[in-house]
């Protein structure tokens, strides 16, 4: 092989190397577009995390939002509405109108009450079981004295 045959084959070599290069330029970009499917799967994600709290909704069916007011004074007067529920949890909102009487609520699982020096609006939430509920003033608590039922039966 001569000197010149040579170099022009080094020549048509580096010609091809560049070809390839640039083939490569353009192929690259290509493929990285394509790997855009990649960005789909976060969207499927999304979708189902949102369908996940329409499933909790369903759990908590047992009376969310439900209140029961109590009563007491400024008479010789106790009370209760409704007297009837079913299990669940419960929000009371209780008007203690007096300052010489107060409400008590005893019963499965609950003991809570009102201050008898108290005058205003208590609020909590008390989970409610089967059975039978008692609300007295604890200063009268023969004169004053009321039933909350839960369940179904009577
Ligand atoms: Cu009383």
């Amino acid at each position: 092989m001569s000197h010149r045959s040579l170099s022009a084959f080094a020549f048509v070599l580096a010609a091809a190397v560049a070809a390839a290069v640039l083939a490569a330029a353009f192929l690259v970009p290509g493929l990285l577009a394509g790997s855009s499917p990649s960005e789909a799967s976060p969207q499927q994600e999304k979708v189902v995390k949102a369908k996940a709290p329409q499933v909790k909704t369903v759990q908590n069916r047992p009376a969310p939002g439900q209140r029961i007011v109590g009563n007491v004074g400024p008479g010789f007067t106790i009370s209760v509405a409704p007297r009837r529920v079913q299990p669940g949890t419960y929000r009371f909102v209780i008007h203690d109108n007096s300052t010489m009487h107060n409400w008590h609520i005893t019963g499965p699982g609950v003991n809570k009450r009102t201050p008898v020096a108290f005058q205003g609006t208590r609020r909590f939430t008390l989970e409610l079981t089967t059975g039978r509920y008692r609300i007295q003033c604890d200063v009268h608590p023969l004169e004053m004295n009321t039933r909350l039922r839960v369940g179904v039966a009577g």
